[in-house]
């Protein structure tokens, strides 16, 4: 007999706020929470991982890319505004960028407190990547971050290894958040955990379209295999206000390793050269002209970086290389002395944080100082933190945002709130406020939480009200009962008309995506009738995920990232449908309205599911500029 619903325990907790997620946003929210809430009120973080070595920053970083400066009069917030938004082709909410720029320094400063090493120069000062990164010598980066948020919450005030399925609303008053349920991902455990706050910092989406990886590369993608669009999922289920959904992230990296090519580009200024030698940044120059947001090209977008490779890839000129070589003989022509240093330096890049591309030089036995290896664009990615925007449509704050950015709960306007009251958003949950990284996600974690915190201290009266928690067992581990079932059916597991495994609903939601919604066998390109058939593809994989079966706990888990995948893809698509322009080439191209509209489309994109009506509803809000 295998595993069935009824081997469950049911743990029923009570917290005042709860966290959802162990990474970077979740860290600082917990630092911040315990320092507002102090032992008074109950602060519970739940991680499906293991803390020290979960979300995408698990492996490490070789730098952490937003340090503005500006409490070292290195950079204003307004320089840094300016450089995110022209990132992202002219959208972000400025106000979010705003307090997230004042706050990250000081995120900065506590990681180094805390025992991080960051990289100096004789006098002391931070080594630059490039204007707003730093280097760090960042492999335990991880391990540092989540030691200072577990010190803060204390034994007994976090979960790990517990895999959050489901956000609960309150039965009694509508649109107000209550608790959550999940199950232990070790043990035969169902959880059900009732809140009066929740912060949702369970990060971006993978493998949502089929990566460049396939058979046995499979996994081997940039972003970690662990985070599965649970964030986006989770709030939209509940009605949450979902924004620039559309806006995933391609990175150029170097290809099959996925390895960083920042710190190659900007601290070992390396070119990238075709086929012919051209490098392709001068040479589709003009090309960058026609996409200009704002009329200038400088400092050249992250898409625009990707687009230029893209065009010489269409014209057959590829493969297109990192210049590694050239780059390493002219530091080394110029300081002979400094050759060691200078290949401990870029081994170090990878071995921080991406060791697969230091395994796949090794065995390929490449000597990044005699010969060049291949960048590439990869899959798109959900990562609102990072060169992508998607993510909740949160309250900005009355002294910075427009009113128009703001609303209340009661009388009071909480930052970071999402549209359901009491549920909070963070890092890639956050959606139109990009470039956070590691350190504005950490510092958006501790904004969101002190708002939170307020919002427990104005509401302590509330009494959550959640429903039928059997029903809520038996939905949540359904897939072990369906498999229990039928699993005798056929002779071979995998094969059965009365259900489907997750692996295979895996490559089905990969194929579609990848197929109609701008993957790389498109060359990220898309339209109207593909979009509308990758909808049409999707609403089928709603309906069959009712019959996911899972073999085990791990599976259970397969299961449940499954669904979530589909519901972040479905937000996906039908804001890539909305936006009827190409804003940012490179990322995804519409071939049916293949230019920017700035007149009708400088706006943002937002996007309400109704939980009980099922339907959605699509609109824009008007771009407002703080500066
Ligand atoms: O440059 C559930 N990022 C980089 N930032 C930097 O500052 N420097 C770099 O060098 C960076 N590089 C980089 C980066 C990201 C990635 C993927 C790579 C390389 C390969 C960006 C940052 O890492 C990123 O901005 C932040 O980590 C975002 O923080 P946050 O908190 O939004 O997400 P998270 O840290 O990934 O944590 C997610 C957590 O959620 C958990 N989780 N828990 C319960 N239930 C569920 N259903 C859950 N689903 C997920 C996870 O376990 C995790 O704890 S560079 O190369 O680009
Ligand atoms: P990456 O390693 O590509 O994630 O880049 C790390 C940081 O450097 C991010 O802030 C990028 O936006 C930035 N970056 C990467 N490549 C370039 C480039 N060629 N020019 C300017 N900025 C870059």
């Amino acid at each position: 007999m295998g595993l069935t619903s009824a081997d469950f325990e049911v743990v029923e907790m009570d917290t005042d706020l709860l966290i959802i997620g162990g990474g970077m946003s979740a860290c600082g929210a917990a630092v911040e929470a315990k320092y507002w809430a102090g032992d008074d009120i109950k602060v519970l973080l739940v991680d499906k991982a293991a803390m020290e070595r979960s979300g995408a920053v698990a492996q490490g970083l070789s730098a952490i890319n937003t340090y503005p400066g500006w409490t070292r009069d290195e950079n204003t917030i307004e320089d840094y505004i300016r450089y995110v938004t022209q990132d992202l082709m002219g959208i972000s909410r400025e106000d979010l960028v705003w307090d997230m720029a004042t706050h990250v320094d000081g995120s900065v400063h506590l990681f180094e407190k805390w025992g991080l090493p960051i990289w100096k120069d004789a006098e002391g000062k931070y080594i630059h990547e490039g204007r707003w990164q730093i280097m760090i010598h960042g492999e335990s980066y991880k391990p540092i971050v989540a030691e200072a948020a577990k010190k803060a919450l204390g034994e007994g005030n976090y979960l790990e290894r517990v895999f959050i399925v489901k956000l609960l609303l309150d039965e009694k008053e509508p649109n107000r958040i209550a608790g959550a349920v999940g199950f232990s991902v070790r043990e035969n455990k169902f959880y059900v955990i009732k809140c009066n706050a929740a912060i949702v910092c369970t990060g971006g989406g993978v493998h949502i379209f089929r990566p460049r990886s396939v058979q046995e590369g499979l996994g081997r993608t940039w972003y970690p295999p662990w985070s599965t669009g649970s964030t986006y999922a989770m709030m939209g289920q509940v009605g949450a206000k979902l924004t620039q959904m559309e806006v995933i992230f391609i990175p150029a990296r170097f290809k099959d390793g996925y390895g960083p090519v920042g710190a190659w580009f900007l601290f070992f200024a390396a070119k990238a050269t075709n086929i012919d030698g051209e490098e392709y940044m001068v040479k589709n120059a003009p090309e960058f002209e026609k996409w200009a947001p704002y009329g200038t090209i400088k400092p050249l977008p992250t898409c625009l970086r990707n687009h230029a490779m893209i065009v010489d890839m269409r014209e057959g000129k590829g493969p297109l290389f990192v210049r590694t070589d050239l780059a390493m003989q002219e530091i080394i022509k110029k300081d002979p002395k400094r050759v060691k240093t200078v290949e401990s330096e870029a081994w170090e890049d990878f071995l921080d944080m991406t060791i697969t591309q230091a395994d796949l030089w090794c065995s390929y036995n490449i000597h990044p100082e005699k010969e060049p290896w291949e960048i590439m664009p990869a899959e798109p990615y959900f990562i609102g933190s990072h060169s992508g925007q998607g993510g909740a449509w949160c309250s900005g704050d009355p002294r910075i945002s427009p009113p128009e950015y703001c609303w209340d709960y009661k009388g009071v306007v909480y930052n970071r709130m999402t549209t359901v009251n009491g549920l909070f958003a963070a890092g890639d949950g956050c959606g139109g406020n990009p470039h956070k990284f590691s350190s504005g996600s950490h510092a958006e974690g501790r904004i969101a939480a002190k708002n939170a915190i307020k919002f427990i201290l104005n509401n302590r009266d509330f009494k959550p009200t959640i429903g039928d928690v059997q029903k809520l067992k038996e939905e949540v581990l359904r897939p072990l009962d369906t498999f229990e079932k039928h699993k005798g059916y056929t002779s071979v597991p995998d094969i059965n008309p009365n259900y489907i495994r997750p692996r295979q609903m895996l490559h089905r939601i990969m194929k579609c995506m990848d197929e109609y919604a701008g993957g790389v066998s498109t060359m990220y390109t898309t339209n109207k009738p593909m979009l509308e058939k990758a909808l049409q593809l999707l609403k089928f994989m709603k309906e069959d995920s009712e019959k996911l079966a899972a073999e085990n706990l791990h599976e259970l888990m397969r299961c449940w990232e499954n669904y979530h995948r589909i519901w972040a893809a479905e937000a996906h698509v039908r804001h890539k449908l909305f936006r009827e322009e190409t804003r940012w080439p490179g990322y995804y191209y519409r071939s049916d309205f293949p230019r920017m509209d700035d007149e009708n489309w400088r706006v943002f994109t937002v996007s309400q599911y109704d939980p009980a009506s099922g339907e959605w509803k699509m609109e824009k809000v008007p771009y407002i500029s703080i500066l």
